[in-house]
């Protein structure tokens, strides 16, 4: 039946010409279009429309029905209903575009994506968790929608942090209209693995619960699109509770439209959402706002939940009767029912047979579903990384270009021989700070869809004052430089909040673009994990390699800086490389800096980059300028010093204090150890490792974190268990006392691991 819906939208009422700006081949694309109804997009409906309205409510109950009948046969294993909300979802599905403007719903959402093209045996499809189901080959719960066709962009549980990922999305549109060129494709780096699609006057429909406005990302998410006039229409779909909780717990007074109504270039409706018709032209009005450039919209619907949450809730234990008959009396399908009959739109006997194709044909669908084939469990690994770009290939093992410092220095490619000679002599080896700046800004020359922003990254956001000051470019300088060169679209400042700024980031990725956004500090990366573990990281599985989000974020870490204290010194990079789906690098030099950072924007998976603060303008580690295409493969470890006694594994800012060490330990005690630098902590070289326990038969791994459940922790169990025949001695760790880091120095010293504590490792470990 939702092929007979889909067939008449193309053909039929709801057609509209393509609005103006669409751009040239992009629109090759483009799904039906849909839009205005008719000639008069804000006049009374036709009967025809009202019908075909009434179709898509229907069938879309017809689901949430077969659905509660097959999880209570135990053939599916979850529901959730769209019930209530469908006049609404149906309106907004309506005057929108599948497949040219972009839709981040919530769970909630059945009639929205039934009126934009998903079909009822898709939808079934992943009720089963059948491997042909196309929104995630059976890894998520039905109604986590996602379709690349339509522009359905993946969504996962977690309420309120899709309303960032379409804020980025718009920007990402955006940018593309204003920059075409940034959307051709080009070998050898990410953009190979993915089209770009967008047109100049798309709007975006975020989609959220009442409830889940009271999410700080809800407000991250408005504060961006109405500061930067963003073509998002945000629709609450208000139907009085978030599971038991009703909406005067969530909203103070009871109203978000009363709450939000300061925000600057929004256009603001509130709308009965069981009443399709005036949904429909609220949508109607909101999108020619965003579209014309206005900004974002924000469109809240009043519905309601005439069933419970979800089939694991029942509302009888938290809801009077009264209440529970008051949403029965507003349920939207039922008044549309009613006026189809009232205004003899159909007859009864027409509506019953209406009623009944889509019932067969959503049995139809479901008997399908059922027979589909589940995912094999050797599929489970597929899609937690990029089957395209293995960032660990032998070819990214690349030599430092001699002489590329005139280059550097000139801002521009190397010049002559002479002028290079004069700048080898003349110029000290570059900090860490140096070549990760110049990495940033090579890497933008070369690929204009990098954009990089975060806390204080712009030189100046008041740009008139750039003619006369110098610019910040980071509170540690290392984006210095680069709004001046590459202007403010593409290094630009952003608000003070960590969630917003990698929440975005996911949806610039997810349509194709490369932001390198700045965590200013480790210490708050906090209000963003949210974001990096259920949103970015998880993008290409949940979606079974539909979408991806291979951004990067850089962020400075670690302490060892004399006063950093508790707020400036943290380390927990073991959190992070606990998730599947997100590479973590953490270089201790120069060189791999910018080499593993080159190879970081290149890559087509998300990446951690993390930078110790300390090492940042270190005398050691230094290096020349290596030149616009270094690379560093990632899981490739560095044998910073070789040797056959005792090996220590390490990284970051213990690699130099583990060099101290072993400088000691041969001068005093004559003993040889070999010091492994892993230089990327996931994936990591296991390899390098193995090699060296076999030979020296001692290893301790060497970490600033704190020693109980660190990063270390997982290196030396795998040792013990895949290495136990090769030891002389314990695996040792060496590593922080379990505590934070505080202020006064001699109790930073006492607290982080220094290199007296790897000696005495290498000393006692010798022994055995
Ligand atoms: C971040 C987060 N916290 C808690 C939950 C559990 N949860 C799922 S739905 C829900 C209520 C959402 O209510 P509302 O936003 O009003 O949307 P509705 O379900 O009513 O459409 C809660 C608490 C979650 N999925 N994500
Ligand atoms: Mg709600």
């Amino acid at each position: 039946m939702s092929e007979v819906a889909s067939s008449e939208k193309v053909a039929g009422q709801f057609d509209s010409p393509a609005s103006s700006g669409a751009l040239g081949e992009a629109d090759a694309d483009a799904g039906p279009l849909t839009g205005a109804l008719g000639n008069s997009p804000m006049g009374p409906m036709t009967d025809e429309e009202l019908i075909h309205i009434y179709r898509l409510m229907y069938e879309s109950r017809c689901i949430d029905d077969r659905e509660i009948m097959l999880k209570r046969q135990q053939k599916i294993f979850f529901q959730i209903s769209g019930a209530g909300h469908e006049a609404l979802q149906v309106a907004a599905g309506l005057a929108l575009r599948p497949g040219y403007d972009w839709f981040v719903p919530y769970y909630r959402d059945r009639a929205l994506c039934l009126t934009l093209g998903v079909t009822a045996e898709e939808m079934l499809l992943q009720s089963v968790g059948a491997e042909a189901d196309p929104a995630s080959g059976g890894r998520q719960m039905p109604t986590h929608w996602a379709s690349p066709r339509l522009n359905i962009v993946s969504t996962s549980s977690s309420t309120a942090t899709q309303l960032l990922h379409g804020v980025g999305i718009a920007e990402a549109g955006r940018y593309f209209a204003q920059h075409p060129e940034a959307a051709a494709p080009a070998e050898g780096d990410y953009r190979e693995f993915g089209h770009v699609r967008f047109h100049a006057d798309e709007v975006v429909l975020a989609t959220i619960g009442e409830g889940s406005t009271s999410q700080g990302e809800f407000w991250e998410a408005l504060n961006t699109a109405s500061n930067q006039k963003l073509p998002v229409i945000f629709l609450v779909e208000d139907n009085g509770y978030a599971i038991s909780v009703p909406v005067e717990v969530n909203t103070p007074g009871g109203n978000i439209s009363r709450l939000v109504a300061g925000f600057p270039n929004f256009h603001f409706a509130e709308v009965d959402g069981t009443d399709p018709e005036a949904s429909y032209h609220a949508f109607v009005e909101a999108a020619a706002w965003c579209r014309a450039g206005h900004g974002p919209a924000f469109v809240h619907g009043h519905c309601v939940r005439p069933y419970s949450h979800s089939l694991s809730d029942d509302d009888k234990l938290y809801r009077s009767a009264l209440e529970r008959d008051a949403d029965a009396i507003r349920d939207p399908l039922h008044k549309l029912q009613m006026r189809l009959l009232r205004e003899s739109i159909l007859s009864e006997g027409e509506i019953n047979a209406l009623e009944q194709a889509i019932d067969e044909s959503v049995a139809a669908a479901a008997v399908r579903a059922l027979e589909a084939a589940i995912p094999p469990v050797s599929s489970i690994l597929r899609h937690v990384y990029s089957e395209d770009f293995d960032p660990t290939r032998a070819e990214l093992a690349t030599e430092p270009r001699a002489g590329a410092e005139a280059g550097a220095r000139k801002g521009k490619a190397e010049t002559g021989t002479q002028d290079r000679a004069m700048a080898e002599r003349t110029i000290p080896d570059r900090t860490m700070a140096d070549l990760i700046n110049l990495c940033l800004r090579d890497e933008m020359r070369r690929d204009p869809r990098i954009v990089i922003y975060g806390e204080d990254v712009a030189d100046a956001s008041r740009e008139s004052a750039l003619k006369e000051v110098k610019g910040k470019g980071g509170v540690f300088k290392l984006t210095a430089g680069l709004q001046t060169e590459f202007g403010s679209a593409r290094v630009f400042n952003s608000p003070l909040a960590e969630a917003n700024i990698v929440g975005r980031a996911v949806g610039y990725a997810v349509r194709g673009m490369k932001p390198v956004v700045e965590v200013q500090f480790f210490d708050y990366i906090w209000p963003a994990v949210h974001q990096i573990r259920n949103e970015l990281a998880l993008m290409r599985w949940r979606s079974n390699g539909a979408f991806k989000a291979p951004a990067v974020i850089r962020v400075a870490i670690g302490g060892y800086l004399t006063g950093g204290s508790i707020y400036h010194s943290q380390s927990g990079e073991s959190i992070f490389t606990h998730i599947p789906g997100l590479r973590v690098v953490f270089p201790s030099n120069a060189l791999d800096a910018n080499g593993l950072l080159r190879t970081a924007i290149r890559c087509d998976d998300p990446v951690l980059f993390l930078e110790h603060k300390r090492l940042y303008r270190e005398t050691y580690g230094r290096a020349p300028y290596p030149g616009p295409e270094y690379t560093v493969p990632f899981g490739k470890a560095a044998i910073v010093r070789p040797g056959t006694d005792v090996t220590v594994v390490t990284y970051g800012a213990l690699v130099p204090r583990a060099l101290q060490a072993a400088q000691k330990a041969e001068a005093e005690h004559g003993i040889q150890t070999e010091v492994i630098d892993l230089r990327t902590l996931s994936p990591y070289d296991w390899e390098a490792i193995a090699t060296s326990v076999k030979k020296t038969n001692r290893v301790i791994v060497a970490y600033e974190d704190m020693k109980s459940w660190g990063y270390g922790a997982e290196i030396a169990a795998r040792i013990a268990d895949e290495l136990f025949e090769e030891l002389d001695a314990p695996v040792r760790r060496v590593a922080a006392m379990d505590s934070f880091v505080a202020y006064q120095p001699l109790l930073e010293d006492a607290i982080l691991p220094q290199p007296e504590d790897v000696l005495r490792a290498i000393v006692e470990l010798r022994k055995f």
